[in-house]
């Protein structure tokens, strides 16, 4: 008899493991809602629900194709907390012989899965996980040798490897790259459409009540959750981006604006299918085939389709191989030694910062922020003011429904805070809050004045940007892309500096993480921190 775990990101029906499966043999899968996957960050609940119901319709369908599933709800009176502890009583119970995995998402999970076979005294067999592109050998057969990663170079192979938007051996429309065309400022008579929204069903209900129970205490609302939580939602959810938002995706995929009161504003023309894709609902080659279809038919642009492809067989992929190739320790580096805690408003909105303010609120009520929200403008604040790596990961893990580590943790380490020296990134994304302006309607009425750098009501953003090229100049300043920055720099007057440093180190002691402020001011509430300080 084999028993097949089968972990809340893994709801695919081809999944490697689930291949092998023989329903009739005795073959049997595991699904476990633990506390331990839980808490081991403070998820947002939205994410909880979103798990535990789409792993309760995906062992629904397992069972219906007469796949036996021994399923553990979290509120079962004997669950034992934790994989381990409930495979161990499944194998026993169950007279298993071997244990069947496919990879799990993250290192964590791994090296647990790892010890299983001493601890348990049976073989434990892990598998690729083949719903990825590129698998472990060959992106590290592509790193081998080069000290930077570069993103445009692997998504160049990544095209050649899949056929898509392709014309022979070279790229359809003679370019790789459309970014070019893809930084437009959303005009305000644009109206998104909003994207799907999928009701609750009786199983959603269920689980909503179990988390709202279990889970009060973690940031976030479960209110309206909608998310697609089986396969055939997911499949909605993609035809609708692609009929409806796709044609304009890659014209505003840079583009943020201010929350109106409408149904498309938290997404805008994205696609929302960063849950469905991470919980394995949806396969990256169907969504990417789908997009080069709309093309092919003339229903949507090339700058589009090629720059949604980008995203999934380009940066998705390249992530995840870095991921892999750089575990555990990839989280190790700090090369700006940035050490200050999380300003209370990461958690409870509560600044005057319109960019901020609306990123925040909008991550607690829906567990997403699209994109550009996430690179420049939480975590632009979170480079610039010198947030410690350790309590930024953490935040991003546990706030965004599609958060697992592989993705989060390259995002946020090395493309937001580069703090891996560059490894992902060429250079750092800091901005001042000329750029939030440009892409945005925030600073249109924020009480902040995003052309003052100095004065009472400056935007924070500005001498926080410039105190952070000051502080940082040693390691920056012959970066050849960061050329244009410091030559400004360099002609800023000695009184013009220390007015930036003045004024900087005002807004941090606001913030009450200053240098000099005590180590806990300001730092993320003590009912959010119980995994903060490991
Ligand atoms: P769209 O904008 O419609 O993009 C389409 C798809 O492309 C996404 O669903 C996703 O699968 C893929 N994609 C786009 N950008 C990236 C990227 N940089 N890395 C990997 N895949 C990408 N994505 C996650 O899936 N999980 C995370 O935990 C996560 N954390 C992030 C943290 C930071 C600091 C940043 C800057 C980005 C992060 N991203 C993460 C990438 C990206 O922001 C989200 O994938 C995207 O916002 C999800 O919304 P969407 O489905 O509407 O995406
Ligand atoms: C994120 C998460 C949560 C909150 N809970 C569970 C759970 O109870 N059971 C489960 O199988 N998976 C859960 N997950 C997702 C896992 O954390 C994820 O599958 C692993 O981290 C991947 O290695």
């Amino acid at each position: 008899m084999r028993l097949f775990p089968v972990f809340g990101d893994q709801l695919s029906h081809d999944l490697a493991s689930l291949r092998q499966l023989d329903p009739g043999t005795g073959d049997a899968v595991v699904m476990m809602e633990v506390m331990e996957e839980a808490t081991y960050v403070p998820h947002h609940p939205r994410k909880i629900a979103l798990i535990f119901s789409a792993m309760r319709h995906f062992a629904a369908e397992l069972e219906a194709r007469g796949v036996a599933v021994r399923y553990v709800t979290l509120d079962a009176p004997d669950n034992g907390g934790s994989f381990f502890a409930e495979v161990q009583r499944a194998a026993a119970e169950l007279g298993a012989e071997e244990i069947v995995a496919t990879w799990p998402g993250e290192y964590r999970v791994l090296a647990d899965l790892r010890s299983w076979e001493a601890d348990l005294g049976l073989p434990v067999h892990i598998l690729e996980d083949d719903r990825f592109l590129c698998p472990h050998a060959d992106f590290k057969r592509w790193a081998e040798g080069r000290k930077q990663l570069r993103m445009e170079f692997f998504y160049r192979d990544m095209r050649r490897r899949t056929g898509l938007l392709m014309d022979g051996d070279q790229p359809v429309g003679e370019q790789w790259n459309f970014d070019a065309d893809n930084r437009r400022k959303m005009p305000a008579a644009e109206t998104p459409p909003a994207a799907l929204s999928f009701a609750p069903d009786a199983t959603t209900q269920a689980v909503l009540a179990l988390v709202q129970e279990r889970f009060a205490g973690h940031f976030g609302s479960l209110e309206g959750f909608d998310f697609p939580v089986n396969r055939a939602q997911a499949l909605a959810g993609l035809a609708d981006f692609i009929e409806r938002r796709l044609p304009a995706f890659g014209d505003f995929q840079d583009a943020m604006r201010r929350p109106r009161g409408e149904a498309g504003d938290d997404s805008l023309y994205h696609s929302l299918l960063g849950t469905s894709l991470n919980l394995g609902l949806l396969g990256p080659m169907e969504v990417c085939a789908a997009a080069e279809a709309a093309f092919a038919a003339g229903k949507a642009p090339l700058n589009a389709v090629e720059g949604f492809i980008r995203q999934i067989i380009g940066w998705r992929e390249f992530v995840r191989g870095i991921y892999w190739l750089t575990m555990p320790g990839y989280a190790d580096r700090n090369t700006f030694r940035a050490d200050r805690p999380l300003p209370d408003f990461f958690w409870t909105g509560e600044t005057d910062m319109a960019c901020v303010r609306h990123a925040v609120e909008q991550t607690r009520d829906r567990a997403y922020a699209h994109h550009i929200q996430r690179l420049m403008v939480t975590g632009n604040l979170a480079l610039i003011a010198g947030l410690d790596p350790i309590e930024v990961n953490r935040w991003y893990l546990s706030v965004y429904a599609d958060a697992f580590e592989w993705v989060q943790l390259p995002n946020t380490h090395g493309m937001v805070l580069h703090a891996d020296g560059g490894y992902l990134g060429s250079k750092p994304y800091a901005a001042s809050g000329k750029y939030i302006d440009r892409m945005s309607d925030y600073c249109k009425g924020c009480r902040f004045d995003v052309k003052d750098s100095t004065g009472p009501d400056a935007c924070p953003l500005n001498a926080l940007y410039w105190h952070f090229l000051m502080e940082n100049e040693d390691r920056l300043a012959g970066n050849p892309r960061m050329g244009l920055v410091y030559r400004s720099l360099a002609k800023f007057s000695p009184e013009r500096r220390a007015e930036l440093r003045a004024k900087a180190a005002a807004t941090l002691g606001v913030w009450g993480i200053a240098e000099d402020a005590p180590s806990d001011a300001g730092s993320v509430p003590a009912d959010k921190q119980m995994e903060l300080s490991a």
